[in-house]
């Protein structure tokens, strides 16, 4: 019993197993091509961009939906002119119970399978991003001149 034991503790742990070079760059370049689309699924832009649209009383318009993501989570708008955008919410994920637009210092919470508006004026040409409570989930504004 002793013996065996002891044999175990000086039996190598493991053993190398030398791997031919190119399955070595294969295996380097799979992961590479994993980080990246991993940084691209989370920091990326997605989707298309969509314009707001024309709405009543002078205010440009764009319906979100809410759904592991914002679609559309790009969208062009005029600067200067009153703009409503109005998310609605299907993902029950807590995480994007609210929506926060930094650079207006406002905040919107977003109950389910509700449609909630916020009412901003984006003043200057830009890109103004938004974001869940946990800034995971991104869209963004690209505010251009009249
Ligand atoms: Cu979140």
């Amino acid at each position: 019993m002793i013996h065996a034991s002891v044999a175990m503790a000086v039996a190598p742990l493991w053993r190398t197993i030398e791997q031919p070079p190119a399955l070595k760059l294969l295996v380097a370049a799979l992961g590479l091509a994993l980080i990246i689309g991993e940084l691209w699924w989370f920091l990326g832009p997605h989707g298309p961009l969509v314009t707001a649209r024309q709405g009543a009383e002078g205010k440009q318009q764009v319906t979100i939906t809410v759904d592991g993501g914002y679609n559309p989570a790009r969208i062009r708008v005029v600067a200067g002119q009153p703009l409503r955008l109005t998310f609605h919410r299907v993902d029950p994920s807590s995480c994007v119970a609210q929506v926060i637009f930094p650079d207006f210092q406002r905040s919107l919470d977003l109950p389910l399978e509700a449609s909630t508006s916020i009412d901003l004026l984006p003043e200057e040409p830009g890109l103004y991003p938004f974001h869940c409570g946990m800034n995971m989930v991104r869209g963004v504004l690209e505010v251009v001149a009249a």
